[in-house]
């Protein structure tokens, strides 16, 4: 067998029950055959991608937190340090009662690459708990943060991992942990990112991966003659990026029609009103159902099913694995022309393989939602020289970031010869760096 397949039934056979880090390895290991066979003894003697694939540290940790009944429970906190061949880890924390090891184990496998693209010096990882931010009250998230960062705040620091937000996770729940990590390490220090502007936060880093995803979208059309002015969007989720990715595209004159939460979802013929959906989800932090009360010629319905409505571009923005093969096919069969992911590994497998045979432009997650990293990065270079930049500083150097991953991608994928291949191509770019810093660093 090839070292690749050897890999990979070596991660199935070491990682049970982990079936989403078996998605995600086995994807990136299928694009780097080409690039693994220049050099196959080399790398079997190296044990270079039984490296790549088994994370540096895992950390698993008790966080105790106290409801307002005075009730104590008990969640499970986790950090996973990939890889830090390239730099510091850098990636989210995700607060989801689906967070297992295999959950965080696939999303930090993912950052890896997806740091790479960037171009900036950050390394791979991820981390979260099971703990379900839906219905408590903001002393009971507190709660959580502070005791979660009690454990946390050993393991991380400015130089060595530094996290910030993912599901669940935003500008309220990083300004807790902050506090409590200033609180018992006595330092302030860049040590999360997605900061509160007025101690240490980035400006545009709130609205930098859903605007990344559509300027890396834009070129992408632009480099095939045409562009988000006048197409129908259809985006799921109605989260961080979910609402800018829905306020960029209306920016560049595209008409958004719906957005969707786990209970159900909105057809909005007329267009989404973002400012709306800002108010629902961002201040009152309600349901969707509220949408109606302001826009009652929209419609809601329970359950899944933004896929089934006919657009030029759809954009999953919402979580793993969401777009299914039977959500693929009716896309194609409406006639969607561009797919680019903004959630992590929103398409299953067989979903991206058919858009592919379709000749659909397909954008998968580590280059499109590469925004949100890129702006964090940005945060700790603004941290580090204790300067702060104005937001169109910022978002000019996010926009030039996601035009860069475009071409790094698109070029990386011809030279294997895969053109159009952004899987493929986006697998290939982020893994290269992260071998060549692997290779010079030695085995360790
Ligand atoms: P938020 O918590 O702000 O929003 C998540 C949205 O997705 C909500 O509308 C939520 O609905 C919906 N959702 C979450 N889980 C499920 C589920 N199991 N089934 C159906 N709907 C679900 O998170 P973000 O917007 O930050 O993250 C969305 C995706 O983007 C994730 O995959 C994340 O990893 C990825 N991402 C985030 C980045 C960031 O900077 N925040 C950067 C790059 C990627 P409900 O409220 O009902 O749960
Ligand atoms: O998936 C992701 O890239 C994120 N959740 C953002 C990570 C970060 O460090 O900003």
């Amino acid at each position: 067998m090839s070292y690749v397949d050897d890999v990979i039934e070596e991660v199935i056979r070491e990682n049970p029950n982990e079936p989403e880090f078996h998605q995600a390895v086995r994807e990136v290991l299928d694009s780097l055959r080409p690039v693994i066979a220049e050099n196959e003894e080399k790398y079997r003697r190296d044990a270079l991608l039984e490296r790549l694939v088994n994370p540096e540290r895992q950390i698993k940790f008790r966080v105790p937190w106290i409801d307002d009944n005075g009730q104590a429970h008990v969640n499970t906190g986790y950090r996973v340090q990939f890889n830090s061949a390239i730099g510091p880890y850098k990636g989210g924390l995700r607060l989801h009662p689906s967070v297992n090891l295999g959950i965080i184990k696939f999303l930090g496998f993912e950052q890896i690459f997806k740091n790479s693209l960037t171009g900036l010096p950050i390394g791979g990882g991820k981390g979260g708990s099971d703990f379900d931010p839906k219905g408590k009250s903001d002393r009971e998230i507190m709660s959580f943060c502070q005791n979660f960062m009690s454990e946390l705040c050993k393991y991380i620091g400015a130089d060595t991992d530094v996290p910030a937000g993912d599901i669940g996770v935003g500008a309220r729940e990083i300004g807790y942990m902050f506090g409590e990590y200033k609180k018992i390490r006595g330092m302030f220090a860049g040590v999360l990112t997605g900061k509160g502007v007025p101690f240490g936060g980035s400006l545009a880093r709130t609205e930098a991966t859903g605007y990344g995803l559509l300027y890396i979208t834009e070129e992408m059309l632009k480099c095939h003659g045409t562009s988000m002015e006048g197409k129908t969007v259809v985006v799921s989720g109605a989260g961080n990026v979910a609402i800018y990715a829905i306020e960029k595209a209306q920016q560049m004159g595209a008409k958004v029609v719906t957005c969707s939460d786990s209970s159900g979802w909105i057809y909005d013929p007329n267009g989404i009103d973002v400012a709306v959906l800002k108010q629902i989800k961002e201040v009152e932090r309600k349901r969707l159902t509220e949408y109606l009360k302001y826009r009652p010629d929209a419609q809601y319905r329970e359950g899944r099913g933004v896929w089934q409505i006919p657009c030029d571009v759809a954009l999953p923005c919402a979580t793993q694995n969401e777009l299914t093969l039977d959500d693929a096919k009716q896309l194609v069969a409406n006639g969607v022309y561009a797919v680019a992911e903004g959630a992590n590994m929103p398409s299953t497998a067989q979903a991206v393989d058919y858009f592919l045979e379709q000749g659909i432009l397909f954008l998968p997650a580590k280059a499109s939602n590469a925004g949100g990293v890129a702006t964090s990065a940005l945060e700790m270079s603004q941290n580090s020289e204790r300067l702060h930049w104005t937001f169109e500083e910022v978002d000019h150097k996010l926009r030039e970031i996601m035009v860069d991953i475009y071409h790094n991608i698109d070029e990386a994928a011809k030279q294997y010869g895969k053109e159009g291949n952004y899987v493929d191509g986006a697998n290939i770019a982020g893994f290269l760096k992260v071998m060549n810093a692997m290779n010079a660093q030695g085995i360790v």
